[in-house]
């Protein structure tokens, strides 16, 4: 009896020993010589993990799109190290220096996560692409041969590598911690670096680049996330070839036999651990191993299989559509580490999932360096795209600063007509915030909110103008750094007689909204042209009954007319040109506010004759239709 008691004993201290050891080689990091900030963050992702999830944005695009409608900035920015152009030439080089500039800004100013992936062309191309097969009639690259001393293969590898590497040392020397996914998709096979046939030489090439970046140039800021892909070309490819091709339905879930085989082929282009820190994996749509939309979802079976294939690590989603399912996660879902939202995505659903207490956005990151980052602002009411019917509005939201400095909130207005996200945003994350603050030095400044409990301020605007308006509040901390919050357009006293009415359209895109998206008062869902239409192509609105119209109001995206007309007419079917634009030239797009001679009309459209783009026809976010808009 007492002998099976000792036994029971020594093996549940054996298993705590076990356990302590495997938490402790978790938290190890691949490199040892890791650069203490890299250190410290990755302790602290590490003691976020099981609990909420990192918010995180996958690349430059969606940024503005994200604070401007959630009001809040994602805790990680993702980008790419890739020159995209020949390479090493002029254009290159400015892009890549431009990227480590925005690394620069994100880490030291705002204060936030850098997450680098690298779209490498194929290194014996100078006009190389990622892809297999392009240009046409590439030649795969013989990795067998790039993994060996002494072969043209091998030196093209290491000479096109070391150019990253001037890079990464810039943000080395700055001592930025970069989330490192190199070889993204590993196991997809579309990109020259997977080898479907033998995996064990897309594995050794992990660990070549490992010991080139790490041991022979020395830069250990660098946290190393292995990124699998959300299909593998071997197993999704045998069971479509079986069942009889793409478009053909497979059974789902897989059977936990399907799901084994799955993770024995991805687990053989897996380094090995002490070449990881975090794996990932994509998660696109895939029906098949059981994820779908990310607002029904928060990819267990993703999580499942990355288990497998990388037991004991932490597990994040290197890229997905939008944002996960908050609510999912939150009652009991895998414990993602952090999440990537490679688009921006539906308009509601991003600020549901991003300001959900489940996920960590900027202004919620401990600080994570010695200096001092900005503080955090955003506008809560109004909304984004508000009609507002009163001369005095509440304006409330929130400020804080992770230094503890905070010293105010000023607020701004710009009357003018709706900027559409890339014009107020810029479309690159160093300067999204300059540019809003250059555009609202020329606003009014409204005066300095009240600040209350927990970062809560509020503000009384009065004699607010009729019209159009965008409004921004901007916090400063102690240290004079500045932070402009989430940009929010509204329009005053002014009522808009197209709003919700019957709209239609000469044609619609199959992968853009309908034209009732362009007079449903949101400013983020549009109407999009079929881009193989031929012009003219119209969008109208019935105003129901007439009406005297006196205004109209187009928000564009960048795919707009450079010629078009207001057209107005009594019975849907003669019509007649209000006003015409001919030569219009935003680049941004940015929206047109017209004055008319008022004219009673029940139908009013935009004929487009000319498109400013070749790759789309025409986008409007919003066609708004006014008795009268005041000067
Ligand atoms: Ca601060
Ligand atoms: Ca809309």
């Amino acid at each position: 009896m007492m002998g099976r008691r000792i036994v029971v004993v020594l093996l549940a201290m054996l298993a705590a020993v076990l356990g302590a050891s495997r938490t402790a080689s978790a938290l190890e990091p691949a490199d040892p010589d890791l650069i203490p900030e890299a250190r410290r963050l990755l302790d602290y992702m590490m003691s976020a993990q099981g609990g909420k999830i990192i918010s995180g944005v996958s690349r430059k695009g969606p940024l503005p799109a994200v604070l401007h409608t959630t009001g809040r900035d994602p805790a990680i920015w993702g980008t790419d190290f890739y020159g995209w152009s020949r390479k090493y030439d002029d254009r290159y080089h400015a892009v890549v220096s431009g990227v480590v500039d925005a690394c620069l800004y994100w880490w030291q100013q705002k204060g936030g996560i850098v997450q680098i992936h690298f779209h490498w062309g194929k290194p014996t191309d100078p006009n190389g692409s990622a892809w297999k097969g392009r240009p046409a009639g590439a030649e795969p690259l013989d990795l067998a041969r790039t993994l060996t001393p002494g072969t043209e293969e091998y030196k093209a590898f290491h000479d096109d590598l070391s150019v990253t590497a001037d890079y990464l040392q810039q943000l080395a020397d700055a001592r930025v911690p970069v989330v490192w996914r190199p070889f993204h998709e590993i196991d997809g096979g579309w990109f020259w670096w997977t080898d479907p046939e033998t995996p064990q030489n897309t594995a050794a090439l992990w660990r070549q680049m490992f010991r080139y970046l790490v041991k022979e140039r020395g830069l250990h800021n660098l946290i190393w996330v292995y990124n699998a892909a959300h299909r593998s070309n071997s197993w999704e490819g045998q069971l479509r070839r079986e069942a009889g091709g793409w478009d053909v339905p497979l059974p789902s879930p897989p059977t936990r036999e399907q799901l084994e085989a799955e993770i024995a082929y991805r687990k053989r282009f897996y380094p090995g651990d002490e070449y990881v820190d975090i794996a990932s994996i994509d998660c696109y749509g895939n029906r098949r191993v059981g994820w779908g939309t990310p607002w029904e979802d928060a990819r267990r079976k993703a999580y499942e299989l990355m288990q497998g294939v990388a037991p004991g690590k932490p597990l994040a989603i290197g890229e997905e559509p939008g944002i996960l399912n908050p609510d999912i996660a939150q009652r009991g879902g895998p414990p993602w580490l952090y999440t990537m939202a490679w688009w921006a995505g539906d308009s509601d659903w991003m600020r549901h999932a991003y300001n959900h207490e489940h996920m960590i956005t900027l202004d919620e990151l401990p600080p994570l360096h010695e200096g001092n980052v900005m503080p955090n602002v955003r506008i809560v009411w109004p909304t984004d795209g508000a009609a507002l019917d009163s001369r005095e509005i509440e304006l409330a939201g929130f400020a804080s600063d992770r230094n503890g400095k905070l010293e105010g909130v000023t607020l701004y207005a710009l009357n003018e007509p709706w900027l559409n996200i890339a014009a107020r945003g810029g479309n690159d994350c160093r300067i999204i915030n300059p540019s809003v603050e250059e555009m609202f030095a020329a606003g009014e400044l409204l005066g300095e909110a009240r600040m209350g409990a927990q970062g809560r301020w509020t503000f009384t605007w009065q004699d607010v103008p009729a019209g159009y308006g965008h409004v921004a509040a901007i916090a400063r901390d102690a240290d004079g750094a500045v932070m402009c919050s989430n940009v929010v357009r509204v329009t005053a006293r002014i009522e808009n007689l197209a709003l919700g009415k019957p709209a239609s359209a000469s044609s619609q895109s199959r992968s853009g909204g309908p034209p009732q998206d362009a007079v449903d008062g949101d400013p983020y869902t549009s109407w999009w042209s079929d881009k193989d239409a031929p012009d003219p192509q119209w969008l109208m609105v019935d105003l129901g009954a007439e009406k005297t119209v006196g205004a109209v109001s187009v928000t564009w995206w960048k795919a707009y007319a450079k010629d078009y007309a207001v057209q107005v007419s009594s019975d849907g079917k003669s019509w007649r040109d209000v006003s015409r634009v001919e030569g219009r030239r935003k680049p941004a797009g940015d929206s047109d506010l017209m004055r008319l001679a008022p004219v009673r009309a029940r139908h009013v459209r935009l004929h487009c004759t000319e498109p400013a783009v070749d790759w789309q026809h025409y986008c409007v976010y919003e066609f708004a239709v006014y008795e009268e808009v005041p000067e």
